[in-house]
C-alpha cells in the first residue's frame, strides 16, 4: 500500500469510527463528550492535521483536503444529530406535560353584594310584600323639584338645611335627598292613588366624618289617596320596623320640621343594641333615628297634580347608609366607599 492509500484508509476509519459512535449517543451530555472525542483538539482527526508535516509534499494537499471533509462530515453529523435530540426532547416534554383536563380547577372566588345593596334590598323586600312599587328619579336634578316644588321657593332660609353641590348649568344641581321623586311620582300618576318607594344615592356638600358623607343612600316612602292618615304613617313605619328589625322592635316619632310635610316627625326605632337600655351606638339615649317623615305638604300635593281637598298622603325619608351602620354596628361610613375588601369581606 502507498502512503497515500494507508493515509486514506485511516481518514476513512476516522469518519465510519466517528459516525458510528454518534449513532449511539442519544443525550445532549454524551452528544459534547462526542463533540470533545471527534472534533476536539486532540482527535484522531485533528491529529492527522497535526502529522501532516511528516508527508511527502505532494501527498499534503491531497490528505489535507480529504482531512477537512471528514472534519466536515462528522461535523454536519454533529449538527444533525443536535436537532434530532433536540427534537426528541421537545417531543418527549409535549407527551409527558400534557394538560390534564382531569385536575381540579382553580376555586373560583365568590362575590357578594355590597352592604349597602344588601340592606337597600331588604328595604325593597319589605315594602314589596306590602304592595309598594319602586321608582327611581335622577340624581342631577332641577332647582325646582329638589326644593321649589318642595314647598321651598328661591331664597327660602329653609333651603339652607341641605348643602348643596350646584352645576355650572343655572337650576341643575346633585340632587340632596330623595324627596324631589315625590313630584315626578305624583306628576306621572295623578289622580291614580300611589303607593311607592324611591331608592337612590344623593349627595350634599358636607364636611366628611364618620357619620357623615357627601354621597349618600336614602330611601323615600310615599303613599298618596283620599283619607291617608298620619295613623297609616305611624302603622307602616311600625310594621316596616318590625319586619326589618325584628318583631320585637320599637318605634317612635318626634316631632320635628320639614317644609314638605305637615305635621313632621323624625323616625326613631330602639336600640338594637343595646334593646333600649342606652349604649354608646344609641348616644345612651335607647333610640336610633333612621329618617324624617310626616303628611305631604298641601303645596307639594298640588304640585304633583292632587287636589288637597281629596287626597292627603304621607311620606318618609330614611338613611340607608346610617341604618346600615346601627344594623352591623360598623364605626365608621366612610368604609362603604373606599373599596377596601378586607372589609367587604365581612358581609
Ligand atoms: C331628609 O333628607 C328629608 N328629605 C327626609 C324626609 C322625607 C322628611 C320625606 C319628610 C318626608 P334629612 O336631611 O334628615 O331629611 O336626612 C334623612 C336621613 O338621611 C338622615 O336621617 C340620615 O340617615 C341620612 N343622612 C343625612 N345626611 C347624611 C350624610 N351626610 N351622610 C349619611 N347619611 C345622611
Amino acid at each position: 500500500m502507498t502512503d497515500k492509500e494507508t493515509e486514506m484508509t485511516k481518514l476513512a476509519a476516522i469518519q465510519t469510527q466517528g459516525l458510528a459512535a454518534l449513532d449511539e449517543v442519544s443525550s445532549t451530555e454524551a452528544l459534547e463528550a462526542w463533540r470533545v472525542e471527534n472534533l476536539g483538539r486532540s482527535s484522531p482527526v485533528m491529529a492527522v492535521f497535526s502529522s501532516m508535516g511528516k508527508l511527502d509534499k505532494e501527498l499534503r494537499p491531497v490528505m489535507g483536503k480529504a482531512a477537512n471533509e471528514v472534519r466536515q462530515t462528522l461535523e454536519a453529523a454533529l449538527e444533525g444529530r443536535r436537532q434530532k435530540l433536540e427534537e426528541e426532547a421537545l417531543q418527549k416534554t409535549l407527551a409527558t406535560e400534557k394538560l390534564d383536563v382531569t385536575l381540579p380547577g382553580r376555586p373560583m372566588e365568590r362575590g357578594r353584594l355590597h352592604p349597602l345593596t344588601q340592606v337597600l334590598r331588604r328595604i325593597i323586600r319589605i315594602f314589596g310584600d306590602m304592595g309598594y312599587q319602586v321608582y327611581y328619579s335622577p340624581e342631577v336634578e332641577t332647582d325646582d323639584y329638589n326644593f321649589t316644588f318642595l314647598n321651598m321657593p328661591p331664597y327660602h332660609p329653609a333651603r339652607d338645611m341641605w348643602d348643596t353641590f350646584y352645576t355650572t348649568t343655572e337650576g341643575v344641581l346633585l340632587r340632596t335627598h330623595t324627596s324631589p321623586g315625590q313630584v315626578r311620582v305624583m306628576r306621572e300618576h295623578a289622580p291614580e292613588p300611589i303607593r311607592a318607594i324611591l331608592p337612590g344615592t344623593t349627595m350634599r356638600y358636607e364636611q366628611i366624618s364618620a357619620r357623615s358623607e357627601i354621597e349618600f343612600a336614602q330611601v323615600e316612602v310615599l303613599v298618596v289617596g283620599e283619607k291617608v292618615t298620619f295613623a297609616e304613617l305611624k302603622g307602616t313605619l311600625d310594621d316596616f320596623a318590625h319586619r326589618m328589625f325584628g318583631e320585637h322592635a320599637r318605634t317612635r316619632l318626634r316631632p320635628s320640621h320639614f317644609p314638605f310635610t305637615e305635621p313632621s316627625a323624625e323616625m326613631d326605632v330602639g336600640c338594637f343594641v343595646c334593646g333600649g337600655e342606652g349604649c354608646p351606638v344609641c348616644k345612651e339615649t335607647g333610640w336610633l333615628e333612621i329618617g324624617g317623615c310626616g303628611m305631604v305638604h298641601p303645596v307639594v300635593l298640588e304640585y304633583g297634580g292632587y287636589d288637597p281637598e281629596i287626597y292627603s298622603g304621607f311620606a318618609a325619608g330614611m338613611g340607608i347608609d346610617r341604618s346600615t351602620l346601627m344594623r352591623y354596628r360598623i364605626d365608621d361610613i366612610r368604609h362603604f366607599r373606599n373599596n377596601d375588601i378586607r372589609f367587604l369581606r365581612q358581609f
